[in-house]
């Protein structure tokens, strides 16, 4: 049986990961932080019972703690490590800049000494991400320059470096995923869409009137998660190591995306969108649209999911969750309006 280590297996895409790797019949063994108020939700249906023999193993570890990292590394003795762990909100590593670059940059080089220190042979992925693109025009692909516009990006591009130094140097089998814009019902509620399906789904329900957003005008390349994490597996099967562009390859602006949600439950967006300049970046990524024929040629990868269908499964997911607490007496009038 094979072992993988996810870190931030709490998040979206460690989520969708955790439950892939277990379909396959790997041993996965999920890293995550320490919270004061339960951060499980999106895995809790992957270990209802730990005192039952189980195959996905949660574990205390933060990025931030390399002796902890390490000891767990040695330990498990994993096949495969798939470094998704960060504080990956860009408009708030604005805010927290040291901590994203200490989480993001130098967690990332965490990992890779307790893997050279520890000499545990393991594969390797690396959660890079097209925000280290940022102002170089689209479309992008492994050869495009990168020019990061913020803390996050500036973070995740060093890691990206780091990433291909540790190959290079130490011959590790290490790649680079940079992956674009990938969302689904588990993307965090601050991140555009979400907060925009969610946002649809209240205003459906009657608990909201207004959605306040940012810049309409950036254009993003938007996928469905799923597919995404198929493709962070299909880099560590192959022979050799390298560094994927994933994307649709279609650009979309976040006007765009709130025009398809409120229609699709009938409502116009005129009368609830307000700009709150609040939610401008101090920098922004105007527009990003992926070039991503080297994972279609050597991966084999296709997206599965168009933009209209992720726009329907996000807000048909978010009318049927409110639905639900609305009815329970969860959630309240109000709640959920300046996220
Ligand atoms: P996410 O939902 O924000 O998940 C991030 C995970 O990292 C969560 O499990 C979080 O724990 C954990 N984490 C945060 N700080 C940590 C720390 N100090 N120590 C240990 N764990 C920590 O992100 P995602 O959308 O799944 O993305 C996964 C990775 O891909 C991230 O590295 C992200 O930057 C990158 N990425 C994402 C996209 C995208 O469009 N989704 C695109 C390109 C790259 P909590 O649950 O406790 O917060
Ligand atoms: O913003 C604009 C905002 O926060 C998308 C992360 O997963 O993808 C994500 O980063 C766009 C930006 O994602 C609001 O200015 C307008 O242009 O959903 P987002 P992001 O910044 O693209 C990359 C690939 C990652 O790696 C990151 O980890 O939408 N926008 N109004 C808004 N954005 C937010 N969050 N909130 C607004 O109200």
């Amino acid at each position: 049986m094979k072992k993988a280590i996810i870190t931030g297996c709490t998040g979206q895409d460690g989520s969708y990961l955790a439950e892939f790797l277990l379909q396959r019949g790997y041993e996965v063994h999920g890293f995550k932080r320490r919270s004061s108020s339960l951060n499980t939700e999106r895995i809790d249906h992957l270990y209802r019972d730990l005192h039952e023999p189980t195959q996905f193993i949660p574990h205390f570890a933060d990025l931030g703690d390399g002796s902890s990292l390490a000891t767990l590394l040695y330990e498990i003795r994993p096949d495969e490590v798939y470094n998704l762990a960060a504080q990956s909100h860009v408009k708030v590593s604005f805010e927290i800049p040291e901590y994203t670059a200490d989480i993001v940059g130098t967690g990332t080089l965490r990992i890779l000494e307790a893997i050279r220190r520890t000499g545990v042979q393991c594969r390797f992925y690396q959660a890079s991400s097209s925000e280290m693109f940022g102002s170089s025009p689209p479309p992008q692909n492994e050869t495009t320059a990168l020019h990061p516009r913020s803390p996050y990006a500036c973070s995740k591009t060093f890691a990206h470096n780091i990433t291909v130094n540790y190959r290079e140097s130490y011959g590790f089998h290490a790649s680079n995923g940079i992956l674009f814009n990938h969302e689904s019902p588990r993307r965090g509620e601050t991140f555009v869409t979400r907060k925009i399906t969610r946002a649809v789904a209240r205003i459906k329900h009657g608990i909201q009137s207004t959605l306040y957003l940012g810049n309409l005008e950036a254009r993003r390349d938007w996928g469905y998660a799923p597919d995404y994490v198929r493709a962070m597996w299909l880099m560590l099967q192959q022979d050799a190591p390298g560094d994927y562009v994933v994307g649709t390859g279609e650009a979309h602006t976040v006007r765009e995306f709130v025009e398809a949600a409120f229609s699709y439950v009938g409502l116009d967006w005129k009368d609830h969108v307000v700009i709150d300049p609040h939610y401008f970046r101090p920098a922004e990524v105007d527009f990003l649209q992926a070039d991503a024929t080297k994972a279609r040629r050597v991966l084999g990868w296709e997206p599965t999911t168009s933009f209209r269908q992720l726009v329907r499964i996000m807000v048909e997911a978010d009318l049927q969750d409110i639905g639900q607490r609305v009815r329970g007496g969860f959630e309240q009038i109000g709640a959920g309006a300046h996220v």
